[in-house]
């Protein structure tokens, strides 16, 4: 899979990228991202990439130049180009699986107040919002994008099963886990888990998911 961003901050992903599973993911060639910055897609002296928006107002919005340069450099007929904005479809693991099935995603981060209306109109294949609050910009939000897709890419994950129990997968919270040892600090490990009954195991570990979705996340049990 290839993902190109589109970023006026390209060393807000040097970190995430750069550790741990997204870096070996791309040493292994399951994924190549690559990440651009759209200064580098103006032409005049002083590189600039925002301007006033029309009707007035504070603030700022992307010019749609610079962007419909990159894109238009970096679009195959098979990418997927999607916007980070406050006002775009929540990212869920679904949408996350969806993407992975592509082979080429485009993520145009936002910057300023937000784009010119015609990147959408003409450009845009996609809107997601990875949850309700206001960033700065686009760019966290769209690291968080490319950290939930790789993961789900075949052979990214060590362990088999991969992402097939991860709790957004199930439509359940994970219950409580434990490790060694099996009393630290006067708290003792749930019985059940010491037992190596596998059927009580998995009963135990069913109803725990449950009743702690009901409790803190019951909109998952609609
Ligand atoms: C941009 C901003 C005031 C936007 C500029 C581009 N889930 C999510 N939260 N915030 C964003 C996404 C996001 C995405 C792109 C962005 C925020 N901003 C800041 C400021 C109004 C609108």
């Amino acid at each position: 899979m290839d993902i190109d961003v589109l970023t006026l901050f390209p060393r807000i992903f040097e970190g995430p990228l750069e550790e741990s599973i997204l870096k070996r993911a791309q040493e292994s060639g399951r994924v190549q991202v690559r990440v651009h910055n759209l200064r580098d897609y103006t032409h005049d002296k002083h590189r600039v990439v925002d301007d006033r928006p029309y009707g007035g107002g504070p603030g700022m919005l992307m010019k749609p130049e610079p962007i419909f340069e990159a894109v238009e450099k970096l679009q195959r007929n098979d990418s997927c180009v999607v916007l980070m904005t406050p006002q775009g479809a929540p990212f869920t693991q679904a949408r996350a699986q969806a993407f992975a099935k592509k082979p080429h995603v485009i993520i145009i981060c936002g910057h300023y107040e937000g784009v010119d209306e015609r990147v959408r109109q003409a450009l845009v294949h996609e809107e997601v919002s990875i949850g309700d609050y206001v960033l700065t910009n686009g760019a966290l939000a769209a690291a968080v994008v490319v950290d939930a897709v790789v993961r789900l890419l075949p052979g990214v994950l060590g362990h088999e099963d991969g992402a097939a129990d991860d709790s957004f997968a199930t439509g359940l919270l994970e219950g409580p886990q434990y490790t060694r040892p099996p009393e630290f600090r006067g708290m003792r490990v749930p019985e059940v888990l010491l037992s190596g009954d596998h059927g009580a195991v998995a009963r135990w570990r069913a109803e725990q998911a449950e009743s702690r979705t009901k409790q803190r996340r019951p909109d998952l049990l609609k």
